[in-house]
């Protein structure tokens, strides 16, 4: 029975005045007759089975979610006061007569007020809004060589819980802002609780956490008219960055298309740092995290994301819990690049310690060593999404941090962050918290405290509670600090390997294709144009002569300013596998729009939408009206009218035909799907309709077709390569 289940006898409630052997007491009035038929009783928030033993708990949709049972805060059926007495209405506060004052002894009515007014907690001071999933790790067995961690060994599987965000805006703002993503994965290991905190950009704006409040101060909205929201095209992000030229390369990231991802499950991740793994023989290795998407990595067009801002602000959030509820679980392989722990932490020129610069692919390959996969949706947005507490100081035995500058500041920053957003000391109480493995820490007492501590000696050593807890072997405990000889005079010197900051920034643009390339200098156009002071928009063309002279010079060109003079810039490889342009995806859960005219031939559009459906994709089908095409059993269901369809929503598009006289709506999916480069296949029928409203027949990726079997495969190969990059 749980605690808030009334006493029942016979699985009859007890009636009211009756002691419990059901004997009257003295002077109360006769029980009423006992009722033969119990009133209907209301639906419980649970399933059946989860309000009784309860093994797992399952979202509003019966998708299994990992919520713990003994989480579980609501278990009456009926409307209750917070101290779990019943009901009987909420709608009316306790009046002095009909039109009188309200009482203040109305205890419901002002512990309904007082809770509400404390609804909110302070939101993340960066990567406020974000979205999350539950899932699952499996190791593939071949980390263990270089590290001990349990969560490594072949075949075993731990509970995680992936947070994704961005980082500028607030709670409310908008999905597809130009902007880092964060990408923070807590594995709930059978050692302790390890969180990878990573972003989708693997180099950072800074090389010393110092440096920080700076960086976010500046690209926060300006202090005086709070604006903008969510963006860095404004003076005070441009004036930091132009001034402190460790951040060139981070800024060149966020300006290419992946300042923009089509999607949290088509993103990349980066630990960012190097970190330090150790195996069961002591030996140690130096390495960095990376995050492979299975669905490959894609991107928005500019155009693109800022349409979907206004039509859809909650586009990232609502495809990720989507693709989880239909069953299309998103995975990303996790890997790791494997560096030699010399003691100048140098790898092929590169100092590891460096956070500003990464290693390419090409001279230290990505090595996977497992593969994740997301399975459930959040219960409640506030108790898992916003509650969780990420720490890059949760490690497992066998994962060490390095010095890492910036991660040093990070190990530092998270708990004393935590404290103040979630109220205490306690945070790792919280449900969504709690490590899965036993905890036995001392911490007592603090606020928020749920824990009924047993025992009276939180110290050690101890002999009133038998000397427990007990120490873990030498071999067994977690944090065992590698021992790294460390000796210095303390300085605020720098190493002057830090000192390069525009190299890395030249990799990765000489490694884009021309038209990620493009995008770039669109992007710099774009953000530099938003700053008020033409000494901030000067400055910025300026640096970018130190990466690439012919980027400043498009830049300065679209500014109309004077281009930079050219620097002396010394030449740097390219790495293939930074740019997203030039390799084939799987089409996994892209989705197809089947443009109809409402009246069309429902046995045609059904056999299409079931080809787009075997070939892995989603079908939605467009149409002057929500009445189905068709009758009876052959009718197809319309999911998007041209009213309330955009372009935004689809990978591709198929033209069956379209209506006689179409709303102008048709023409600007038209002209969109075109500058968003995505593949137009046109049936033969509907191909002087398509024309009539703006389909170019010229444009590559746009293909006139007899049949749907034809039209599918021209899509699935323009899709492979995501988008139709020539046009
Ligand atoms: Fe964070 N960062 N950060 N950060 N960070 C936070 O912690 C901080 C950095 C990252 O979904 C805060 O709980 C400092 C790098 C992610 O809950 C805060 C420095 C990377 C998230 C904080 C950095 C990250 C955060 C705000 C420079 C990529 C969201 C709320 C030394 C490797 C986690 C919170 C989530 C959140 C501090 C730099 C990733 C204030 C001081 C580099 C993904 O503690």
């Amino acid at each position: 029975m749980t605690e808030h289940s009334e006493p029942q006898q016979n699985g009859q409630p007890t009636p009211r005045n009756a002691s419990p052997s059901g004997q009257s007491l003295p002077g109360a009035p006769a029980p009423e007759e006992p009722q033969l038929t119990e009133p209907p009783q209301p639906r419980s928030p649970l399933p059946p089975a989860a309000d009784q033993a309860a093994p797992a708990m399952r979202s509003a949709t019966g998708n299994p979610t990992q919520a713990e049972p003994s989480s579980r805060a609501q278990r009456s059926t009926h409307l209750t006061t917070a101290q779990g007495a019943r009901l009987a209405t909420t709608d009316h506060s306790l009046r002095a007569g009909e039109r009188g004052p309200v009482l203040l002894q109305d205890h419901h009515l002002r512990e309904k007020i007082t809770h509400f007014d404390h609804e909110r907690i302070p939101e993340r001071v960066v990567h406020a809004r974000g979205a999350a999933a539950h899932g699952v790790f499996r190791a593939n067995g071949a980390a263990t060589s270089i590290c001990r961690a349990a969560v490594f060994q072949d075949g075993k599987e731990t509970d995680v819980f992936v947070r994704f965000s961005t980082v500028l805006g607030s709670r409310g703002s908008a999905d597809a802002v130009r902007d880092t993503r964060g990408f923070a994965v807590k594995f709930y290991t059978d050692e302790g609780t390890w969180d990878l905190v990573g972003n989708n950009i693997p180099v950072f704006f800074i090389q010393d956490a110092i440096k920080f409040p700076d960086i976010v101060h500046a690209g926060k909205p300006h202090p005086d008219r709070e604006i903008p929201q969510a963006q860095s095209a404004h003076d005070t992000f441009w004036d930091f960055v132009t001034l402190h030229t460790e951040a060139t390369a981070h800024t060149m990231w966020n300006m290419s298309d992946r300042g923009i991802p089509r999607s949290y499950r088509m993103m990349e991740g980066f630990g960012v740092h190097t970190f330090r793994m150790s195996n069961h023989d002591g030996e140690t290795t130096l390495v960095k995290f990376h995050w492979k998407p299975r669905l490959g990595v894609h991107s928005m067009v500019w155009e693109e994301a800022q349409i979907t801002n206004g039509m859809d602000p909650d586009f990232h959030r609502r495809d990720l819990a989507d693709a989880i509820e239909s069953g299309a679980y998103p995975q990303w392989d996790l890997g790791v690049q494997v560096f030699p722990d010399t003691e100048d932490q140098m790898f092929e020129g590169i100092d590891l310690l460096d956070p500003t610069k990464i290693v390419p692919e090409e001279l230290a390959p990505v090595q996977i060593i497992g593969t994740m996969t997301l399975n459930a949706n959040p219960t409640n947005y506030f108790a898992e999404t916003e509650q969780v507490a990420f720490h890059p100081g949760h490690l497992a035995p066998g994962i060490d941090v390095t010095a890492d500058p910036l991660l040093q500041g990070r190990l530092f920053s998270y708990l004393d962050t935590q404290i103040s957003r979630l109220g205490g000391p306690n945070f790792a109480q919280l449900p969504i918290n709690r490590p899965h493995a036993p905890v036995n820490d001392m911490l007592r007492d603090g606020m928020h405290q749920t824990a009924v501590h047993t025992g009276v000696a939180p110290y050690k050593p101890n002999s009133l509670d038998g000397g427990c807890p007990f120490f873990a072997g030498a071999q067994d405990g977690a944090l065992i600090d590698v021992p790294v000889e460390i000796q210095g005079k303390a300085t605020r010197q720098k190493p002057a390997s830090f000192e390069d900051h525009f190299s890395q920034a030249r990799l990765f643009y000489r490694s884009l294709a021309p038209v990620e390339q493009e995008h770039t200098a669109n992007a710099y156009a774009f953000e530099l144009a938003k700053c008020y002071e033409p000494v901030i928009r000067q400055r910025g063309v300026n640096v970018l002569s130190n990466v690439d002279q012919e980027l400043a010079e498009s830049v300065a060109a679209k500014l109309g300013l004077p281009a930079p003079e050219p620097q002396q810039l010394e030449p740097v490889a390219t790495s293939p596998a930074l740019s997203q342009v030039g390799r084939e995806w799987p089409l996994d859960g892209r989705q197809i729009a089947v443009l109809t005219c409402g009246e069309s031939d429902a046995s045609a559009v059904a056999e299409l939408v079931e080809q787009i459906f075997d070939a892995g994709m989603v079908p939605l089908v467009v149409a002057p009206t929500g009445e189905p095409l068709g009758d009876g059993d052959g009718s197809v269901a319309v999911a998007r009218t041209y009213f309330t369809a955009r372009s935004i929503e689809f990978d591709a598009a198929v033209v069956v035909d379209l209506p006689a006289e179409p709303e102008p709506a048709v023409a600007v999916m038209f002209g969109e799907l075109h500058r968003q480069g995505k593949a137009i296949a046109v049936l033969d029928s509907a191909l002087d309709s398509a024309v009539a409203v703006g389909l170019d027949q010229e444009y590559e990726g746009t293909a006139q077709l007899s049949g749907t079997t034809e039209a599918l495969s021209v899509l699935r190969s323009a899709l492979s390569r995501h988008r139709v990059w020539a046009r």
